[in-house]
């Protein structure tokens, strides 16, 4: 089988997604996700300019020698655009090989390890109140794990409060949106609100929270002491994920669990964290972490210090992702959970899918490969848009973390 082919495809179902599409003289053809939120385009122009070249004519089942291929022989290693090229790459070589086989990806990851895959969702709200209603109805819908995140009085547009009862999209078209932070105001709130939310609905629900890379140490030590009695399942990115060395002061002082690693791209980023057992979960993803490829090797070094995985799942992570992650997290024996932020129904409706939600678990489904198609139909109703994050600003202009 070789190579013919190499699409890169963008579409704004709601919001952008960047797809490759890998052709083979066989017919079979493999997806893989390229979103970057904000930086779609460089992306996509890594994969068109450079990177597409270079396959055609390849054998798709040699996986591993593409990826060594491109990480190796870029000589320019890691960093995000880098590493999400080479994931869509990784991804779109495994859905053909399970396709061309006959079986579903997790199949050739050595087969299932559980029955399911255990995902949380995202209860928000502008006050602690509606944060604790909006635990309610994802308990409702049999989630087994939710993360909370509530307004803070005083402060406009805080990070993790959605819109609508199941959705968060923090991108927004145009230029970035301005928010204003005050750690101080932040610190003073979150503690009551998990109070509360244990009150409502007891113990048996794992609940998370996520600090964006917003505290310095020391004040991050004290948000983990000061959420113990609430026995968090984890609390993420509590200090700027790539200040390693900033997590064995805050470990010194919480038991809380820690997670950390959405932005990271290869497993280079992570090593002092894993080697000196100073987290918990690993949020590495396969978009964003290289792909299947590299990201099962990161979860197996993350294994030897009893670290086990909890995968980026926000919105801008392509239904492709979803379900790349979802074939890994099945197959892999350190999984913990996944974040499972639904998409809209455009956005499915673009990306058709045979994963499937059931009481609280996610599973890949048992069609060949990924189990994702792409709908070029309606995705070209949906022409790219220009969208930001947005960025951050302490109370007196001075820029800071998003
Ligand atoms: O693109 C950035 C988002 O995916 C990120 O802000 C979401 O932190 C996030 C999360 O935990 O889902
Ligand atoms: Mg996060």
């Amino acid at each position: 089988m070789r190579i013919t082919d190499v699409e890169v495809l963008v579409t704004c179902p709601g919001r952008n997604f960047v797809t490759l599409r890998v052709r083979t003289d066989e017919g079979v053809h493999g997806l893989g996700d390229a979103t970057l939120n904000g930086r779609e385009l460089a992306v996509v122009s890594y994969l068109r300019d450079h990177v597409a070249p270079c396959l055609i004519g390849r054998d798709p089942f040699r996986i591993e020698d593409i990826w060594q291929y491109l990480y190796r022989g870029a000589y320019w290693r890691r960093g995000p655009v880098t590493m999400t090229a080479i994931g869509a790459v990784d991804m779109a070589l495994w859905d053909i090989k399970g396709k061309a086989l006959g079986v579903p990806v997790y199949e050739l990851l050595g087969g299932a390890s559980r029955a399911g895959v255990l995902v949380y969702g995202h209860a928000s709200g502008e006050s602690a109140g509606e944060a604790v209603d909006a635990v309610g109805r994802y308990l409702d819908l049999g989630y087994k794990a939710v993360r909370v995140q509530a307004g803070v009085p005083g402060l406009s547009g805080t990070y993790g409060v959605g819109r609508g009862e199941l959705f968060y999209e923090p991108a927004g078209t145009g230029l970035p949106r301005e928010d204003v932070w005050s750690a101080e105001k932040y610190l003073a709130t979150v503690p009551s609100l998990f109070a509360r939310v244990r009150d409502e609905y007891g113990d048996e629900v794992r609940l998370l929270h996520d600090a964006h890379h917003r505290l310095t140490p020391i004040q991050a030590a004290r948000l983990g002491r000061d959420l113990e009695p609430y026995r968090l399942f984890w609390l993420e990115d509590v200090a700027p994920a790539e200040q390693q060395e900033a997590f064995r002061l805050i470990r010194q002082h919480t038991t809380t669990p820690l997670a950390v690693g959405e932005i990271f791209s290869t497993i280079h980023d992570a090593t002092v964290l894993l080697r000196e057992y100073l987290i918990d979960y690993l949020r590495m993803t396969v978009v964003h972490g290289g792909g299947i490829t590299h990201l099962r090797n990161a979860a197996a070094y993350a294994d030897v210090h009893q670290v086990r995985t909890g995968c980026h799942g926000a919105t801008d992570l392509s239904p492709v992702a979803m379900a790349a992650a979802l074939h890994l997290d099945l197959s892999i024996p350190n999984f913990g959970i996944q974040e499972y932020m639904r998409h809209t129904a455009e956005t499915d409706e673009v990306f058709p899918h045979a994963y499937t939600f059931s009481g609280g678990y996610l599973h890949p489904g048992g069609s060949p490969g990924l189990g994702v198609d792409y709908r070029d139909d309606l995705a070209e109703r949906h022409p790219y848009q220009r969208a930001y994050l947005p960025v951050s600003r302490l109370e007196d202009g001075t820029m800071g973390n998003w």
